[in-house]
């Protein structure tokens, strides 16, 4: 199952004094609208230990920005668009580390949360910003609350290392004494990510749910498991569960185009990374500071073990290196059941005797070695196939 790692804390984080722990910054939009980080100013501490636009000591300041503070438990934006004039947001960004994302998967999302207006005018706006990219907007009444205890977790997307989740914090039309208290929590996790032009993108729990509520159509897509070091041990037993589950109709991952290119039967293969170390896998880059925490799933030809989009008896050579051991699809596994057997070599050998471009001819009268059989291991040499024996 996909754990979440809390990365960032408002409340808890906010130094007192000093600069602001690593990975935050207190900002605001000095320079243009929201939107363009390049129009982001930080802000500095104040005699009261608090973030604004001048680090003078006295608060409010002058200009479109003045009466910005960021403080522990609360944040005060600056002007609102009456009159045509740019809103000024106070931001709380939050930059993700390559160790975050090693460590939890990109998956982020925002919760527990709690935004509470205190403005008896005309509300207030809260806005948050993946990079450039808007995620959530929401105009607040005065004294509504916006909270994980009446909304679903806010899903941020996919992220790697640099990127930045910007909680921008503006008055709306007016400020007249705008206020906002507010405490939220950002985690990373797992992500599922369909890879066509228009794939969907699953986040830490939500992917199982998903998965064993809905199901995951692939059709006749890839897609990637990005997974944390916190899930090293069970990433890939558990997506090879979702397939077997979608193979048995039960949601799980499964597809929809049943027959692969050239009227053979087609497959979903689970490749973990950590065999392969791919960077890139469908032209998508996989891989970043040499953490290998993927699971590749690979829409293929059914008995396809090596991944080349055909069927040969060079499909079988790591079926009989790892023969009676456990091993993963690559090592053999091709009905995904744990274990390479006589009923992997059998399925392979069936879609061989086929036809189809089989090279392997008489299949049929292949004995299934017992493990370790010298003469397969001869074999095996002999098709010259990359074998990957058990990694235990
Ligand atoms: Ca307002
Ligand atoms: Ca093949
Ligand atoms: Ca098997």
């Amino acid at each position: 199952m996909a754990r979440a790692a809390d990365v960032a804390r408002y409340q808890h984080d906010f130094a007192l004094t000093g600069a602001p722990i690593p990975g935050w910054s207190y900002l605001w939009n000095a320079n243009g609208p929201m939107g363009n980080p390049a129009n982001y100013v930080p802000l500095v501490r104040d005699t009261r230990g608090n973030f604004e636009t001048q680090a003078n000591g006295v608060w409010p300041d002058s200009g479109p920005g003045g009466s910005i503070a960021i403080t522990p438990t609360t944040i005060y934006p600056g002007q609102g668009t009456s009159g045509g004039n740019t809103e000024r947001f106070a931001i709380a960004a939050y930059t993700v580390t390559a160790a975050d994302v090693a460590a939890s998967g990109g998956g982020a999302q925002m919760a527990p949360w709690n935004f509470t207006v205190a403005d008896t005018s005309d509300g207030m706006h809260p806005a948050i910003y993946v990079n450039s990219s808007l995620a959530v907007s929401v105009n607040l009444g005065p004294g509504d609350s916006y909270s994980s205890s009446t909304y679903p977790p806010v899903s941020l997307g996919a992220l790697k290392p640099g990127d930045t989740i910007y909680v921008a914090i503006g008055a709306g039309r007016t400020n007249n004494g705008d206020r906002l208290d507010l405490d939220y929590t950002i985690s990373l996790s797992s992500t599922l990510k369909v890879l066509s032009t228009f794939g969907s993108q699953f986040y830490g729990s939500n992917i199982a749910a998903t998965v064993n509520t809905i199901g995951v159509d692939l059709a006749n897509h890839d897609a990637l498991y990005s997974f944390g070091t916190n899930e090293q041990a069970s990433a890939y037993n558990q997506v090879r569960q979702w397939i077997v589950q979608g193979q048995a109709g039960q949601q799980g991952i499964y597809t929809s185009s049943l027959i692969f290119p050239g009227n053979y039967p087609a497959v979903i293969a689970p490749i973990d990374n950590r065999e392969l170390h791919l960077t890139d896998f469908d032209g998508t880059p996989v891989a970043s500071q040499d953490v290998y925490n993927q699971i590749l799933l690979k829409y293929t030809r059914l008995g396809d073990t090596n991944l080349d989009g055909v069927v040969t008896d060079a499909d079988l050579v790591n079926i009989v290196a790892n023969m009676g051991h456990p091993g993963s699809y690559i090592d053999g596994d091709v009905n995904l059941d744990g274990m390479v057997d006589v009923n992997d070599f059998n399925l392979v050998t069936t879609v061989l005797a086929g036809g189809a471009g089989a090279q392997f001819v008489n299949a049929s009268s292949v004995t299934v070695p017992e493990p370790g059989a010298v003469a397969f291991a001869g074999l095996a040499m002999t098709l010259g196939g990359r074998i990957r024996r058990r990694r235990r």
